[in-house]
């Protein structure tokens, strides 16, 4: 009987509606990193988005923590096949960032201490789709998972995610940031499977 109801239950999370294809479910949340992480002190932690005006809007963390801070509930997904529902954040909307920037400019190029970058289209990045967030589950970011402070794009894969993030440029165009120069699709929405290309 346990072994049947454990079986069941399986087979209902493999087939979860808010499972994207060719995905799986976890329960721990794993650590990828190109690289080594970064520590980054709030005192010397800013967040800025440049524009082609020439003008750079910048916020250090006392601005940043002063601004309109919003819960996220979420599902993550990540291209190497897990998925995590339910995660709980705290950031400020790119909404709330972005409302201060004078841009005509459709894509972001998003950079993060350490050297990674990811490629965004505006339109990906507003509307309550994106956060810079500094908590996960009610603790303070750890470093390891982009800690002070993480790109959340959740409808994306989550390379979208920048860990670690320092700032935004403002392009014409939508360059490749780092996966995607190695292959990551361009976009990656994940429930059209956008993984490579
Ligand atoms: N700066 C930076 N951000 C990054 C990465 C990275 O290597 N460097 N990896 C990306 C990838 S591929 C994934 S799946 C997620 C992993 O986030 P996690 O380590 O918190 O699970 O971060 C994304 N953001
Ligand atoms: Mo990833």
């Amino acid at each position: 009987m346990a072994v049947f109801s454990r079986g069941f239950g399986a087979r209902r999370r493999e087939s979860d509606p808010n499972l994207p294809p060719g995905q799986y479910l976890t329960e721990d949340f794993p650590v990828l990193s190109a690289g080594p992480t970064p520590r980054i002190d709030t005192d010397e932690w800013a967040f800025s988005i440049r524009t082609e005006k020439g003008s750079t809007v910048s916020w250090s963390w006392n601005e940043f923590q002063a601004l309109p801070i919003e819960d996220v509930s979420t599902d993550i997904h990540c291209v190497t096949r897990w998925s995590k529902l339910g995660t709980s954040w705290r950031g400020v909307s790119l909404d709330t960032l972005l409302a201060d920037v004078d841009t005509d400019l459709d894509y972001a190029m998003v950079h993060s201490y350490g050297g990674y970058t990811t490629n965004l289209p505006l339109e990906d990045l507003t509307d309550g789709q994106a956060w810079v967030a500094f908590e996960f589950d009610g603790e303070p970011l750890d470093p390891e998972h982009g800690g002070p402070a993480r790109l959340l794009v959740p409808h994306l894969y989550f390379w979208k995610s920048a860990k670690w993030v320092r700032g935004l440029v403002m392009q014409d165009h939508d360059d490749p940031g780092f996966w995607e120069q190695n292959g990551y699709h361009l976009h990656g929405d994940p429930w059209r499977e956008e993984r490579y290309w």
